[in-house]
């Protein structure tokens, strides 16, 4: 007979015996031992083994060993059970509050000596800071209590438990749990116990806790302290060493307020921080204190007193092998890099991190929007019927939730606004979740984005809103409605501030139109930037079947339910790689701007309130990417806020060369985060002497013709091209597609066609549809003149009438050989294309080409709406790096308004090719790597891709923008490729 499963599993309320009210995340000298380590562990397939292990005698000599913190999941090869990735379907019935017999249960325990002298400690505490989902706990034998709130500290008093000398810790934790509803944020479910556990002598007369306010005020600071200690504890002192202050308090009643002055305020830019101490005779807390004072006037919010614009990310916590374990120093050399990409704010999606990673925003400098562990997500797929949010059974889970949120992490200046949960729908919970923050932290504003109506939340909040919409909602008096808001609903929220707390979606390659959304927060104040979706991927590294490592994505571990690689949406790789569009980011959001005008640049400071003083600024001058001259330029600093007109230096002109001026702001000194002369913004200026594009000879006389043909370094046979400066190429023919991007694939936002055959459908869907990955040709003509050759052909797919006629028209021209390639569609044409370009296959022969040098944009992969990063300069690049390794294969590597090109085998150059600008005066782009646009449309993961013992060079007239339509916006109509007439002209030469 199997043993009932026991009911607390299914219990909505938060579990039974933790300590209240929850305490900060102090540092304090009261001793405390770390039982993190090497823990006896067994897992059993369901929540209803018996407890017999909880006996201080049982012999777990058969069970297995787990370090604490992890997940099961990424212990132990696959033995104990596997990741789960799901967005916001549950892995599990929806059946609240139960959740099925089969569920993963680990038992764990370890055996800990009492350090002598704790017998004097008035309590002993013992701490968990996070056991995913539900946990409860034994000391010696004695049940203690139970626990859930995964990515929250519990806290449980053990006194009568513990003994002098050996004691046995056992802990019972359940994968899935009826606070498994309370957390379906997008992410890998990963049980296990994965914060630290910490056993605390807690003495007598000791401080248990205390929240520090520190406002800042024109030079004042404002100290209010609160203390939470038993009245043996006084008297308390506080002391701020560095500014001379030592206050003493003999009763919790003497307790007040005071003000200092000449104090430096705190911000995400100059994150000073006062250390301070709070001291009974027992016990001393050690805080770092910074000045600041949060705000909202109107509808804007501020940070003493001067408004805040969020360049933030959504961070999760993820890392490839320790799951959302913490790792201090991979986290802090995470904020380093966030700071070194312009980025100066994080929402904590969607729970509370590591509490250690507050004290590391307040060092470095974040404004963070701390969310509290809470999303009922999956209750969408009903309506939201059933939704916990709003029903009264659940009130004490989110109440608890929100209560150990605040209470742990309240003493952070870094902590600006507090956020309830995600997309947990809305409800009578989360209206009184914010009246409990309300009540107990009068300064920070409360964010919900769930909120739509603004009924209980103090900023206006939004996910993905388009250009168009986030542009309404910043604009005075517009009466367009806002979403889901009656009209005076809509009033009533165009009185506060808007923040996106998501948007630009990062899966894959993009997001595109970065800009325009930055474009608004300087025109319309009502908006305070916001926040991107996402940092990183959480890729899993595993391996293939080969052996080959890889980084796992939903669907990897054979999950019954999954959401596949839409876990994969970060602006950084799972290996810490930036991709294109966090430099994108950093670029677009550079604190400082440069506008040139006639003979001067003028500098503007966008920062919150930090000056220039940090800053030099540099300049250069290239011709055609060569250095020609450099220097500093003399900037007097510039205040948040405002600018500063400066001559440019003198830049020597080349007569038959592009001229570009460069200037960057750099760091004047090392910070903790970036080095002397890290760039934090770069302009360019375009100084060329107008040059004649060089006119093709016309050619008339046409015959038609087959046989071998050598025009310069080009050898055809029959009309094809067979080699180029000796070596074979097959080509050029005509691509129109690219390997769709999780944007292509995607299908969320308005689509401009309102035909309902193409509605709703993807821009991937569509291509295949139309057969641009299976195009074939039927040559139409073969036609020799004196140096010159024309073919004409007509490009289709299977059962299509819609076709392209393409031109190749070879020649010489100026003694060198010149290829036209006209381009033209047939009507009929309905979509948008991918590309409009031609691919040149090289095999490898005896010289492979591995590498390229240009001139052009660069030095990453660039597309028509994410331009920003992109410079113009010489570059050089092997193959394998021009191409970034997402985590699902697809487009990948274009560099946009190449001027010339070499194709490089072992670093010489094998073939040179120069664009031509075309009557609009474009310039093509190219792409160079080791597989066919149709070969990466095939694999799901870098490894599925085939050996390749051929380069293929495409050169594009053109390519569709990026848009950010996996969860976003399309490709904004202005870079969108609609199917039209292209004309591409190349120079080529041997190397
Ligand atoms: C939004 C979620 O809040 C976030 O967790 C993530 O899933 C993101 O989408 C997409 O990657 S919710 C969605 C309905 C817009």
């Amino acid at each position: 007979m199997p043993s009932e499963p026991s009911s607390y599993v299914s219990d909505p309320t938060p579990g039974r015996g933790a300590l209240r009210p929850a305490r900060s995340w102090l540092h304090s000298d009261a001793p405390s031992l770390s039982l993190n380590g090497s823990w006896r562990f067994r897992l059993a397939p369901t929540a209803s083994a018996p407890e017999d292990f909880t006996a201080d005698a049982f012999d777990d000599g058969g069970w297995d060993s787990i370090p604490v913190p992890s997940h099961w999941v990424l212990q132990g090869d696959g033995e104990h059970g596997r990741p789960i990735y799901t967005n916001v379907q549950f892995p599990f019935p929806i059946d609240p509050p139960h959740v099925p017999d089969e569920n993963p249960t680990g038992d764990y325990r370890r055996h800990f000596d009492l350090p002598a002298g704790w017998s004097e400690a008035e309590r002993v505490v013992l701490r968990f800071d996070g056991v995913e989902s539900l946990f409860k706990l034994w000391v010696n034998g004695d049940e203690i209590g139970s626990a859930a709130g995964s990515r929250l500290a519990h806290e449980f008093d053990v006194t009568s438990s513990v003994r002098p000398g050996d004691n046995v810790v056992a802990v019972r934790v359940h994968q899935w749990s009826a606070a498994s509803y309370l957390e379906d944020q997008d992410q890998w479910w990963l049980p296990g116990i994965f914060r630290d556990v910490t056993l605390i002598a807690r003495p007598a007369g000791g401080i248990e806790d205390v929240w520090v306010r520190a406002g800042f005020d024109d030079g004042r600071g404002r100290v209010e302290v609160e203390v939470t200690a038993d009245a043996t504890a006084f008297p308390v002192t506080l002391r701020l060493p560095e500014l001379g202050v030592e206050r003493v308090w003999s009763t919790a009643a003497d307790v007040a307020a005071f003000d200092i002055d000449g104090v430096e305020p705190w911000s995400a830019e100059q994150p000073r921080l006062y250390d301070a101490t709070v001291s009974s005779a027992t016990e001393t807390v050690s805080l770092r204190v910074g000045f600041r004072t949060v705000e909202i006037r109107g509808d804007r919010f501020l940070v003493n007193g001067r408004r805040v614009v969020f360049h933030g990310m959504n961070r999760h916590e993820a890392h490839p092998e320790r799951g959302r374990v913490f790792d201090e120093e991979h986290a802090r050399a995470d904020l380093a890099r966030m700071k070194r990409f312009n980025v100066n704010a994080i929402r904590t999606s969607h729970y509370p991190p590591h509490p250690r990673l507050l004290d590391l925003a307040d060092e470095l400098g974040f404004w963070v929007v701390l969310e509290c562990d809470l999303e009922t997500h999956g209750f969408d797929k009903l309506g939201w019927v059933g939704n916990p949010s709003d029903d009264p059974v659940w009130r004490e889970a989110y109440l608890d939730r929100i209560r150990r949120t605040v209470e742990r992490d309240k003493n952070h200046p870094s902590v600006v606004i507090w956020s309830l949960g995600n997309e947990a729908g809305t409800g009578s919970n989360l209206a009184a979740m914010s009246a409990w923050v309300h009540a107990r932290d009068a300064e920070r504003p409360v964010h919900y984005e769930g909120d739509h109506a603004g009924e209980y939340t103090d900023v206006y909040s939004r996910m993905y809103a388009s250009v168009l919409e986030t542009e309404q909602i910043g604009t005075d008096g517009s009466r367009a409605p806002l979403m889901n808001c009656t009209p005076a609903q809509g009033a009533r929220q165009r009185t506060k501030p808007f923040l996106l707390c998501e948007y630009a979606h990062a899966m894959g390659n993009g997001p595109g139109a970065l800009d325009r959304y930055e474009d608004l927060v300087h025109r319309y104040p009502r908006l305070h930037g916001g926040f991107v979706w996402e940092w990183r991927d959480h890729g899993i590294l595993t391996t293939a079947p080969d052996g080959t490592p890889y980084y796992a994505y939903g669907g990897d571990f054979g999950e019954v339910v999954h959401d596949g690689n839409f876990v994969m949406d970060g602006l950084l790789l799972s290996n810490d790689v930036p991709t294109p569009g966090l430099h994108e980011y950093k670029a677009v959001v550079q604190p400082v701007r440069f506008a040139f005008d006639g003979d001067d640049v003028v500098v503007t400071n966008l920062r919150h309130s930090a000056d220039t003083s940090d800053l030099r600024f540099r300049w250069r001058v290239e011709h055609d990417g060569t250095l020609v001259d450099s220097g500093d330029m003399k900037v007097s600093v510039v205040a948040a806020g405002d600018c500063e007109r400066v001559p440019l230096p003198s830049v020597p002109v080349a007569p038959d060369a592009e001229t570009w001026l460069t200037i960057d702001a750099v760091l004047a000194a090392d910070t903790a985060w970036a080095g002397e002369g890290h760039v934090v913004a770069t302009a360019q200026l375009d100084r060329s002497a107008p040059r004649a594009v060089p006119v093709a000879r016309p050619v008339t006389d046409w015959t038609p013709s087959g046989g071998t043909l050598t025009l310069g370094v080009a050898e055809f046979v029959d009309g094809s091209l067979v080699r180029l400066a000796g070596r074979a190429v097959a080509g050029p023919r005509l691509e129109l597609f690219r390997a769709p991007t999780d944007n292509d694939e995607g299908t969320s936002g308005e689509v401009e066609d309102s035909d309902a055959s193409i509605a709703g459908v993807s821009n991937a869907e569509l291509w295949r549809r139309d057969g641009l990955d299976r195009l074939t040709t039927r040559r139409l003509s073969v036609e020799r003149a004196p140096d010159a050759l024309r073919t004409v052909s007509k490009v289709s797919a299977a059962h299509s009438a819609l076709s392209v006629t393409v031109e190749t028209l070879w020649s010489l021209q100026d003694g060198e050989l010149e290829l036209r390639v006209e381009i033209q569609p047939s009507a009929g044409w309905r979509t948008v294309w991918p590309r409009i370009g031609i691919r040149f296959d090289l095999p490898d022969g005896a010289a492979p080409v591995d590498g390229a040098e240009w001139f052009g944009l660069g030095p990453h992969e660039s597309y028509p709406d994410s331009l920003r990063a992109a410079r113009t300069g010489r570059f050089s690049s092997t193959v394998r790096d021009l191409s970034v390794e997402y985590a699902r294969p697809q487009e990948t590597g274009h560099r946009s308004q190449v001027r010339e090109l070499a194709l490089t085998s072992a670093g010489s150059k094998v073939l040179r090719i120069v664009t031509l600008p075309d009557t609009r005066g474009r310039r093509p782009g190219f792409t160079l790597g080791r597989h066919t646009p149709q070969d990466i449309a095939q694999a799901r993961h870098p490894f599925e891709l085939p050996e390749s013992t051929t380069s293929h060079l495409i050169v594009d007239a053109a390519q569709h923008g990026l848009g950010s339509r996996a969860c976003g916006p399309d490709v904004w109509p202005e870079f969108a490729l609609r199917p039209e007439s292209r004309t591409i002209r190349l120079r080529i030469t041997a190397g």
